[in-house]
């Protein structure tokens, strides 16, 4: 929690630059906010979830031209097929969810196996803000300011054994409250998966809040995953199940249509899903098309990861 950066609500008078460059602002803000926002916020039933949404977080990976996507449109334009298959339909559907209390069970090869009450799962100095680039395999993307704690220590206090390979996370089942999951459309619960490596990344998130408030239920709430670099149906929402396994987990979206999702599934301009291309993608909140970067602008960090690999294939 050293670096804070906030972004006014763009301006014709500021341009990008200026916004990214001036530093006194920067630093002016970070005084202001300080570290007693992160020790309150993010964790449910704490004070803080009535103020004012903040665009406040350390920017990971953003391009000079990037800025964070209003608070309007990341908690109103979503995707959360428990609660429906509309961009629209999830900041309704889910308005009585309930998340507290909530669950967190860590299993599989690890030596510390445990159940977990969700606030004990979360280290407040832990907590950081953070504000990545989104991209959506369906062609669109964000900028997001999110609140969370890095998956490697999660990870690291789980304790894998050697023969963990690959982590495996799993939503909640329960169809009475997620009316989705009463239809066919995914195979439920939605699961998702990482390699171990890939989880250890210093870039992967677990996140329980977003500009500076407790996370809204339709983007996950209380506790969803976020992977920058790859496209967004990674980032599985409102996780219970974190198990490490010696073999590559099943996906929902996996097994839903095997030939348009694959495992990796990290962000490539080269690589066109069967349906989309991905050679450029739109932001919401504007009117023309930018291009997509390889690995959605993390190649310098998760580059290496994927050395040899024929991502062609492993798509
Ligand atoms: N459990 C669950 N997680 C999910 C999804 C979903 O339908 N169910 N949708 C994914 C997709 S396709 C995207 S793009 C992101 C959207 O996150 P956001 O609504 O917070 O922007 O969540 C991902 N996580
Ligand atoms: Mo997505």
């Amino acid at each position: 929690m050293r670096n804070h950066a906030k972004f006014e609500p763009p301006s014709s008078e500021i341009t990008p630059e200026q916004r990214y460059l001036d530093r006194r602002a920067f630093i002016a803000v970070a005084g202001a906010i300080g570290a007693g926002a992160v020790t309150g916020l993010g964790f449910p039933g704490i004070a803080g979830a009535q103020q004012e949404p903040q665009a406040v977080g350390k920017p990971y990976g953003l391009q000079p031209d990037d800025k964070p996507t209003p608070w309007e449109d990341v908690t109103t334009y979503n995707n959360f097929y428990e609660f429906g298959t509309g961009k629209g339909d999830p900041v309704g559907a889910a308005k009585d969810f309930k998340t507290k209390p909530w669950t967190v069970r860590v299993d599989g090869l690890v030596n510390k196996p445990a159940d977990y009450q969700l606030e004990d799962f979360l280290k407040p100095s832990a907590v950081e803000d953070r504000i990545y680039r989104h991209r959506c395999v369906e062609g669109w993307s964000m900028v997001i300011p999110w609140r969370g704690i890095p998956l490697a220590d999660v990870i690291k206090r789980a304790d894998p054994t050697a023969k963990a390979k690959f982590v495996e996370f799993t939503t909640l089942m329960d169809p009475r409250q997620m009316p989705g999951e009463r239809t066919g459309v995914l195979p439920w619960p939605y699961t998702e998966g990482l390699r171990l490596d890939e989880a250890q990344h210093p870039l992967a998130l677990l996140a329980v809040g977003v500009y500076g408030r407790v996370l809204p239920n339709q983007n996950g709430a209380p506790l969803r995953l976020v992977v920058p670099w790859k496209y967004g149906f990674k980032s599985i929402k409102s996780i219970v199940r974190i198990k490490f396994t010696d073999s590559q987990p099943k996906t929902a979206w996996n097994q839903a249509a095997a030939n348009e999702y694959g495992f990796y599934s990290n962000v490539n301009p080269t690589v066109d899903h069967p349906r989309w291309s991905q050679a450029t993608e739109r932001r919401i909140g504007e009117f023309f098309k930018r291009k997509t970067l390889m690995f959605n602008g993390y190649a310098d960090q998760v580059g290496s990861m994927y050395a040899g690999m024929d991502l062609r294939k492993n798509y």
